[in-house]
């Protein structure tokens, strides 16, 4: 299996890895969510199939409560049988041309994700590539924000999040992955 991990800081580290998010273990997992919260395709439909139906009974009361999750935001449920303790639904935007705030947009759902982290003293979390499949954000765009917006917040020694795994289904979007994150690293 392809893997990476790098260390931001004593501690800190940032994982890339091949692989299905649901058999990874994490204290939360992020999925790919929709604004009506009510389960999906891709990794909507995995993260639901193995974490089973609690996890959708806990969104029918969220969705009771505050009706649609914008695009850029998450909610946070408990994560059923999944190894996890959470897993937090980040609803990102369906992308059109990159001119109609998707970069924002997305950065937004990584950082209200670990905004749910700190909040629940979350120390691991895993992440698709929110975006990059059915709602068809480019993978590399994709991968820059997210490990930007991940690294960053690595960085802070004051945070709670320790580790963070980014969890690509296939060669081809580890590759991507794995290619932005030398650009970024070369850019410092
Ligand atoms: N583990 C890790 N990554 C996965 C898995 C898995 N088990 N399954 C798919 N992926 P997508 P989106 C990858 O389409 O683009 C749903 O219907 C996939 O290859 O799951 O944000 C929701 O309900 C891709 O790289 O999410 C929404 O309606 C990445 O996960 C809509 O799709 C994201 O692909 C959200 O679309």
């Amino acid at each position: 299996m392809n893997s990476m991990e790098w260390t931001i800081q004593a501690g800190r580290t940032v994982e890339i890895r091949e692989g299905d998010i649901t058999r990874v273990a994490a204290d939360a997992i992020v999925n790919a969510a929709n604004s009506g919260l009510v389960g999906g395709g891709g990794v909507d439909g995995a993260i639901h199939r193995a974490g089973g139906p609690s996890i959708m009974r806990e969104l029918d009361g969220i969705r009771a409560r505050i009706g649609r999750c914008p695009t850029g935001g998450a909610v946070a449920t408990a994560a059923g049988a999944l190894p996890a303790k959470y897993v937090f639904h980040a609803v990102g935007p369906v992308y059109r041309d990159g001119a109609h705030g998707e970069p924002e947009l997305l950065a937004s759902c990584y950082r209200k994700c670990l905004r749910l982290a700190e909040e629940r003293g979350v120390r691991t979390i895993s992440f698709p590539a929110i975006s990059a499949g059915i709602y068809g954000y480019p993978i590399r765009d994709a991968a820059a924000v997210a490990l930007r917006e991940v690294a960053a917040h690595l960085g802070n020694p004051a945070n709670s999040v320790e580790r963070a795994i980014f969890v690509l289904f296939g060669d081809s979007a580890f590759e991507a992955y794995l290619a932005v994150w030398r650009t970024l690293r070369a850019a410092k």
